[in-house]
């Protein structure tokens, strides 16, 4: 899948940008389903509001049990202060996070190709295991801002293997809230470990510098594009307050030969381990 100068050019930028990777179709097929789920959804049932902003954000259970679930996380923007909806459903939803790969069958389709599997060995994974979903929607003029951070704070393995796989189903620009990344970002360590202790979380910081952001280069892709993310890779995408919309899937793997604590918010049930590209 990979040549030479790609495989170098991932290791020495912390990040890797494969145009055409997958079709128009196959990102159609994604945006649709999603919206087929979101159909069956009643915000009523549960509003959780999704914030990645440290200080505001409150993970509440319907979070921490998302792991082996299909749940629907909503925009801080399109909530009023007693969570209830100011725009359509449609419109509301952050993200659909974080089992879909494993129980929906579209989902399952794009996340379990050969073509992923070739590439998974071509980073250096030897136990690729698709651990996380999320189908994030950047909905024009009120997509919330994800602030810098490390993929590894939040799926943490000794050793790091954490890797994402951040699909564009549709084009992303500066504009509506592309990716950014810092260059070579990943080589300075881990900066902090997102904590779960029961049914609550914190951070633990190795380093309280704040994030080089004037080092944020922006990753402008078209649809079908995938960028292949170290989990160490320091990241970004701003607020999008164009009236273009910007949804893009991810997957986070990590290899199973390392050693993935109980103490990462993420857990699977037993019934319900990570399963590789099989
Ligand atoms: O899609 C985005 O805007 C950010 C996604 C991200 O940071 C991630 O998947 O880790």
């Amino acid at each position: 899948m990979l040549n030479s100068h790609q495989v170098a050019a991932f290791k020495e930028n912390g990040y890797l940008v494969l145009p055409e990777f997958v079709s128009a179709a196959q990102c159609r097929s994604l945006m649709d389903r999603a919206g087929q789920l979101i159909d069956t959804f009643d915000p009523g049932d549960h509003p959780s509001i999704f914030t990645t902003h440290e200080q505001r954000r409150h993970t509440d259970l319907y979070f921490l049990e998302s792991a082996d679930r299909i749940s629907f996380f909503l925009e801080e923007e399109a909530c009023d202060g007693n969570g209830h909806l100011l725009v359509p459903k449609h419109r509301a939803v952050n993200k659909i996070g974080h089992a879909q790969h494993d129980l929906d069958p579209v989902y399952g389709q794009f996340s379990r190709t050969d073509d992923l599997a070739e590439l998974c060995a071509d980073v250096g994974f030897a136990d690729p295991l698709l651990l996380q979903s999320m189908h994030i929607f950047k909905h024009p003029e009120i997509g919330g801002e994800v602030t810098c951070h490390q993929d590894s704070t939040f799926l943490y393995t000794d050793p790091m293997t954490c890797t994402g796989f951040w699909f564009a189903l549709e084009d992303a620009t500066l504009e509506n809230g592309c990716l950014q990344a810092i260059p070579g970002g990943h080589k300075s360590g881990l900066k902090s470990r997102f904590l779960r202790h029961g049914t609550d979380v914190s951070f633990d910081h190795e380093d309280t510098a704040p994030w080089p952001m004037e080092k944020l280069v922006p990753l402008e892709v078209a649809q079908g594009t995938l960028i292949v993310l170290d989990g160490l890779l320091p990241h970004y995408s701003a607020a999008n307050r164009s009236g273009r919309s910007r949804q893009a899937y991810t997957l986070h793997l990590i290899d199973g030969q390392a050693h993935y604590p109980d103490d990462n918010w993420l857990q699977r049930s037993p019934d319900m381990p990570p399963r590789g590209f099989n």
